[in-house]
């Protein structure tokens, strides 16, 4: 950083007075949309409250208005001012548009002030004739630190008839527990969450288990903060059916990002369509070349007497580079081999935790040799991260004779990639 001499020229946002704002009621309301792809159609918008400059007219992003006011005595009104001018503008907005929903945010640090139970809300949404059943409210839970104020808030509030969201879910401190307190109608995953969900395994993991979350206790997911397609097609394969976020629309005062977002979507329909045929014939093909692999590698341990097992494993697993490891079971799930590694795919940190099975060890609770006692007469694991090399793979298991007759069980732990990485084409 270069130093400036004498000091630099104030922003006009420096100089921003809130009680000046108050007293003229500068919040103006902007709408991003929410968008359904099942139904190809808008489902509803989030309202964005933005302060007006009370000299000169900027706009002053949220964060930076909240800042202000932080935990002191005019949190309140500015909320309450918020909330006002959100509920003012969809009421507008919903004349010309019936049947959206409105997912307003609240400053759940209000909670924490005791002011639950004014009604505030309640009045206003009665006063403007709106009806409570289409209005979602967003509450950032780890914000909150008094949980019977939660409670009772939302106990309030859903008598009322209001819907309830859980904002956020998955960044900050959010705490699961909360969950149940809330018992939300809407789980909005986080923008770090989607952000680069394409590109990371761990993220598409952990919004899987929300999505799974979220469908026992009944609630619909939102992902937030998209912004290119690749993280919007990665998110509708998983089953998320609402999205919002830039690659949408950015929020605005108008009608105009509502009527581009819906083109946006009917463009991510037609994407989604090809993704999903490309990705089931890449699947395809890479489940033949899995099979054929194993048939290989059979073709080379039939017949074997079981102290030439190691010796060829081991010559096979260097042969084959998007092999990780072979080992052999009996029938009854004892493995029968040691487990052929290729060295160098090993994690030398993980080495004091993780290694692999070693001969005598006992495999027959696991899926791979369950599955096929049951009946398969070949399985193929969904991707995950082995424990023994740290890297993403997946275990086919196949049935095979050796030269007493014996049925054993192969199994191989092959190369996987991240979901989106399958349409690469890369073999196994
Ligand atoms: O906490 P909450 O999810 O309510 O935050 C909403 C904020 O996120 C708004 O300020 C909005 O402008 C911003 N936002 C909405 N969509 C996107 C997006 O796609 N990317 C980023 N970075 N921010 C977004
Ligand atoms: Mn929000």
């Amino acid at each position: 950083m270069t130093a400036c001499k004498g000091s630099p020229p104030r922003r006009a946002e420096e100089d921003l007075d809130l009680e000046q704002l108050l007293a003229a009621q500068g919040v103006v309301c902007h709408f991003q949309p929410l968008l359904s792809m099942r139904s190809q159609a808008l489902l509803g918008v989030e309202a964005l409250c933005r302060g007006v400059h009370p000299r000169g007219g900027a706009l002053v992003p949220p964060q930076r208005l909240f800042g202000l006011a932080g935990q002191g005595p005019r949190l309140i009104d500015l909320d309450r001012l918020c909330r006002q001018r959100a509920l003012q503008a969809f009421a507008e907005l919903s004349r010309r548009h019936p049947g959206l929903i409105l997912h307003l945010n609240f400053e759940s640090a209000l909670l924490d002030m005791g002011v639950v139970g004014s009604g505030h809300l309640r009045d206003l949404v009665r006063q403007l004739g709106l009806d409570p059943g289409r209005i979602v409210i967003e509450i950032v839970e780890s914000r909150v630190s008094d949980l019977g104020a939660l409670e009772r808030f939302v106990v309030e509030h859903k008598d009322y008839g209001f819907l309830l969201a859980l904002d956020d879910v998955g960044s900050g401190h959010s705490n699961l527990e909360r969950i149940a307190i809330i018992q939300p109608d809407v789980l909005k995953i986080d923008r770090s969450l989607i952000g680069g969900l394409d590109r990371q395994y761990h993220k598409q993991e952990v919004t899987r288990a929300l999505l799974n979350l979220a469908g026992k206790i009944g609630a619909l997911v939102v992902a937030e903060g998209v912004e290119r397609e690749e993280e919007a097609l990665l998110a509708l394969e998983m089953g998320v059916d609402v999205l919002q976020g830039y690659y949408l629309a950015r929020p605005g005062p108008g009608l105009q990002e509502l009527r581009g977002c819906e083109e946006r979507g009917r463009q991510l329909a037609a994407s989604f369509r090809r993704y999903t045929v490309e990705k089931i014939a890449a699947k395809k093909a890479q489940h033949r070349l899995y099979n054929q692999v194993m048939m290989d590698l059979v073709e080379r341990l039939v017949g074997l007497l079981p102290e030439q097992l190691d010796q060829r494993l081991a010559e096979l697993v260097d042969l084959n580079p998007w092999l990780e490891c072979l080992y052999v079971l009996d029938d009854q799930g004892i493995q029968l081999s040691s487990t052929a590694c290729q060295a160098r795919r090993l994690s030398r940190q993980r080495g004091a935790i993780f290694w692999p099975a070693a001969r005598g060890s006992d495999q027959s609770l696991k899926h791979y040799y369950l599955l096929l006692k049951a009946g398969l007469e070949r399985y193929v694991s969904d991707p995950y991260i082995s424990r023994a090399s740290g890297n993403l793979c997946l275990t086919i298991s196949t049935w095979f004779k050796d030269a007493a007759g014996r049925r054993l069980v192969l199994c191989a732990d092959f190369e996987a990639h991240p979901q989106a990485g399958v349409s690469q084409g890369q073999g196994g």
